[in-house]
């Protein structure tokens, strides 16, 4: 297998021949925003985050990593941004590093305790992904969120308890700004 790619460190797209292609679109974000009827008044087929890797060993693989950029597209599904679907890994004692190189985005962590924190992502900024802890990703900005992500192959996604409890928090655009927001 070529173990290589290019990366283009300005727009984040990977170019190389064993890379798996992942489109989210507004079907496909069923049960993730705070107003499910807003997301339901827009076009199904809008997309909202895509997603490049490069796994060179099989997923659960101990002790190899993947790597991939994520795109999110700017928009919002009533007040709140344009996200990606976030996740805890099904092994939580892995972690994880996201790169921003463009656009400008927040970082939503929320540890086993359920306290979400918010981080400022724009170009340069390096964020480090505890264990046990669940990432998301939204675009706050008018262009696309580019960041670029390292993994190990046996983290795993655990989407389940996001889908049944969510965040504890979201990040809402209140009189204009991204305001992370309890939920009730
Ligand atoms: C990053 C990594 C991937 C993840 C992707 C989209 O590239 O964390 O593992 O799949 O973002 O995030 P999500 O899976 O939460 O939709
Ligand atoms: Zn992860």
């Amino acid at each position: 297998m070529n173990t290589d790619f290019n990366l283009d460190i300005l727009t984040g797209e990977l170019e190389g021949s064993q890379l798996y292609e992942t489109l989210r679109t507004i079907r496909d974000m069923e049960g993730y925003y705070h107003d499910e009827s807003a997301r339901e008044g827009l076009n199904p087929q809008t997309p909202v985050y895509r997603v490049q890797a490069f796994q060179p060993v099989p997923e659960g693989t101990e002790g190899g990593l993947f790597f991939g950029t994520t795109f999110v597209y700017p928009g919002l599904v009533g007040d709140e941004y344009f996200m990606t679907k976030g996740h805890f890994h099904v092994n939580g004692s892995r972690s994880e590093y996201y790169v921003t190189l463009a656009g400008v985005g927040a970082l939503i962590l929320m540890d086993e305790g359920r306290r979400t924190t918010v981080t400022p992502m724009k170009p340069g900024s390096v964020h480090y992904i505890p264990a046990n802890t669940a990432h998301r990703v939204a675009n706050v900005g008018d262009s696309v969120l580019a960041f670029m992500a390292c993994w190990p192959s046996d983290s795993g996604h655990d989407y389940g308890s996001i889908t049944s409890e969510g965040f504890s928090a979201r990040l809402r655009k209140v009189n204009g700004n991204a305001t992370l927001v309890e939920e009730a």
